[in-house]
């Protein structure tokens, strides 16, 4: 285990106060903060060796080339991809899963086709997916959620048909917690031939991850959730799946020939990365995947189940507190919670009155909040550097909402 105060002093934005108390952030589901080892590789990038990459001879551009393709050598062994050039630079998740949906979906799909998500989905694993079935004809279909918003092993079976041809489900929800069993799906899926591809933008940050063992054929995620800068993310692909798609971006950089009316495209990874790439976000991304790997995921993993085990277990005692999802042991660091009768934007309005920050809304899964039956939830996660005194802290300011409210409403 690590040692968490130690971890706290290489996060500077965590030193400040909020509304004039100490900030207890909690928001990290939305985006992650960042240790000085990562701000500095990216100011080291841009004080001493700015270029662009893969074209002059210049020294600086030779530096900032081996930086970027450096970056794409650590994404690989972080999720342990078989080949480096199965690791493509992208904006983001959101723009990794559109790539899947538009240059995969749309090549292989046509009328009839199905393709099976889940209703926990971010809007970002289902609206390029209802673009693509518009576009080819193909269907939606969902695997039901079990009343704790997990997903069982016969729905799913019962939903993937032979029809079926790509599941996309993400690994861990943004809401709920839910750790869905991406790998058995995956057999599933294999077995109907369709391909499988997972949302990792809340697993990558918070455990270890295999895409070999998992056995997906691509895998998405964001690097600001895990310490990392904003601007980029990666999507791993099957080789053989990246090599029969076309490319989602045409222009500089993944070309090959050029002609007036023909051109063709470089090798993998480069014909998926058009324009000049996001080569501070890549350096910013590996000095992330780095310090990761220093603390150790597993130690990050169990360090979150602690907190949110800690964090249910005060909650059980304010029965007007309704949390939703799998019991604690199941589930990530991820907790959210409506204080009945109360809208979660005003909780969250009087949690950051006390230095607590939290998200409220629908968290980009309107789906799953319809299945819910709210409207909007309130929602605290957790990351690598919070405590039990941050628990404490948002439990005291729950409270202080509640006492508040509770007057409002008694008036
Ligand atoms: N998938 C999941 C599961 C997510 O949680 C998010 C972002 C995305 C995809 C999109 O990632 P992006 O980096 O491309 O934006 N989730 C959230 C959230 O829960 N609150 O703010 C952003």
């Amino acid at each position: 285990m690590y040692d968490v105060q130690k971890v706290r002093e290489q996060f500077p934005i965590l030193h400040q106060e909020v509304n004039g108390h100490p900030l207890v952030y909690l928001d990290n589901s939305a985006t992650s903060q960042k240790p000085v080892h990562v701000i500095e590789a990216l100011e080291s990038y841009y004080k001493g060796y700015n270029s662009n990459v893969h074209r002059g001879v210049h020294t600086l551009g030779s530096r900032a080339t081996d930086g970027y393709e450096g970056a794409r050598d650590t994404v690989q062994s972080f999720i342990n991809a078989k080949h480096r050039e199965e690791i493509i630079f992208t904006r983001g998740t959101t723009t990794a899963l559109n790539m899947i949906a538009s240059s995969f979906g749309r090549a292989n799909l046509s009328e009839g086709d199905e393709i099976v998500l889940t209703p926990m989905e971010h809007h970002s694993n289902i609206i390029p997916w209802q673009q693509t079935a518009k576009a080819t004809g193909a269907v939606l279909k969902y695997i039901p959620l079990q009343p704790d918003g997990t997903i069982s092993l016969s729905d799913v079976e019962a939903t993937i048909t032979e029809r079926t041809r790509i599941v996309s489900m993400m690994h861990v929800s943004n809401v709920l917690g839910t750790i869905n069993p991406v790998k058995e799906v995956g057999e599933i899926a294999h077995a109907n031939g369709a391909i499988m591809v997972v949302d990792g933008a809340q697993s990558a940050p918070h455990k270890k991850v295999d895409v070999q063992e998992l056995n997906c054929d691509f895998f998405a995620f964001s690097a600001h959730k895990m310490c990392g800068p904003t601007g980029i993310g990666a999507l791993y692909g099957k080789k053989e799946l990246l090599e029969e798609m076309e490319p989602f971006e045409f222009g500089g950089e993944m070309i090959d020939e050029v002609g007036l009316y023909e051109s063709t495209w470089k090798e993998l990874p480069y014909k998926f990365e058009g324009g000049t790439p996001i080569i501070a976000g890549a350096i910013g991304l590996a000095a992330a995947i780095d310090y990761l790997e220093e603390l150790g995921l597993h130690n990050v993993e169990a360090h979150e189940k602690m907190l949110v085990r800690y964090a249910m277990e005060r909650l059980r005692e304010h029965e007007d507190v309704d949390v939703y999802g799998p019991p604690a042991d199941e589930r990530a660091g991820i907790l959210t919670f409506n204080i009945k009768g109360v809208h979660p934007h005003d909780v969250a309005t009087v949690l950051d009155s006390q230095g607590v920050a939290v998200r409220a809304g629908h968290h980009c899964a309107r789906p799953l909040m319809n299945w819910l039956e709210c409207t909007a939830t309130a929602r605290a996660s957790f990351y690598l550097y919070n405590t039990e005194s941050d628990v404490d802290a948002f439990v005291d300011a729950l409270v202080t909402a509640k006492e508040y409210f509770g007057d409002v409403y008694a008036e």
